[in-house]
């Protein structure tokens, strides 16, 4: 750097200068990559359109992969994540999706999305219920779904030098607003629900010390008529906004 331009910097007030070694640490440091995990319908696509502040434009693979690359818009909260979303319809390519992101080029943080049996959730047509033997049914296909995946997380945590982190995104809780907490409660550690036993797990074997555990509430899309607010929806997306920039050092 020429002289006249170094002293020029030094000569700065000391507020202004330290926002500029703010600027710059920032670009600095890596951005964290996050694999976005969960059976088909579950919403994954939805949310991360929220999370990057723009919908996908039915976002292309890359050429070989399945896995779906977005990036968050500047000026957002997460503004430099970059998100891989691994889709859940074709067992095959799902599979190549989930080694691809675990471990080739392993991601630094995954939200695993999970909506209570509602993957696909519609009340049916001229009833007020729900179909429960579907519910039932698509609530195994998640733990299935969550076996495979469960799996991988805990050898890239093993292999990995550094520590990852997990967050269980419970979403459309927006169709099941009197039950968020019991539902949330039922996908945490500890809870001895056969999802949480499988997290439990999976922390053992990964050690505590190289994978933190996070299960939050979500909602990213709003029914007419529905139990959820715009503005509640919002507080649940900055809330795991702001879990997200904690855990990835960006606060
Ligand atoms: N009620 C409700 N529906 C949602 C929510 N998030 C996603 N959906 C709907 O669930 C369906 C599947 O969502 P999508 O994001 O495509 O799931 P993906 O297959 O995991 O990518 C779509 O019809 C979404 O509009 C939510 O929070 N609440
Ligand atoms: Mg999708």
């Amino acid at each position: 750097m020429p002289e006249s331009r170094s002293r020029g910097v030094r000569a700065l007030p000391g507020a202004v200068r330290s926002g500029r070694e703010r600027v710059t640490g920032v670009f600095q440091r890596r951005f964290p990559t996050v694999a976005v995990t969960g059976m088909t319908g579950v919403g994954k696509t939805e949310l991360v359109d929220h999370l990057c502040g723009r919908p996908s434009k039915d976002g292309t693979p890359e050429a070989g992969s399945a896995v779906l690359e977005r990036r968050v818009r500047r000026g957002s909260r997460l503004q430099g994540f970059r998100f891989r979303v691994v889709p859940g319809a074709n067992a095959a390519t799902r599979l190549g999706a989930l080694d691809e992101v675990f471990y080739d080029d392993p991601v630094d943080g995954v939200l695993h999305v999970v909506a209570d049996g509602l993957a696909t959730g519609r009340r049916t047509a001229g009833t007020t219920g729900w179909a429960d033997v579907d519910r039932d049914e698509q609530r195994e296909r998640e733990l299935e779904d969550w076996t495979l995946t469960a799996h991988r997380i805990a050898s890239m945590a093993v292999r990995r030098g550094r520590p990852i982190w997990l967050i269980i995104v419970v979403t459309k809780v927006d169709l099941f607003p009197d039950a968020i907490e019991e539902v949330v409660r039922s996908y945490s550690p500890g809870s001895g629900t056969p999802f949480g036993d499988k997290l439990d797990e999976l922390r053992a074997l990964a050690g505590a010390a190289n994978l933190s555990i996070d299960v939050l509430p979500a909602c990213s899309h709003i029914e007419k008529g529905g139990a959820i607010s715009p503005k509640q929806r919002d507080r649940y997306l900055a809330a795991l906004e702001a879990r997200m920039a904690q855990l990835a050092g960006h606060v």
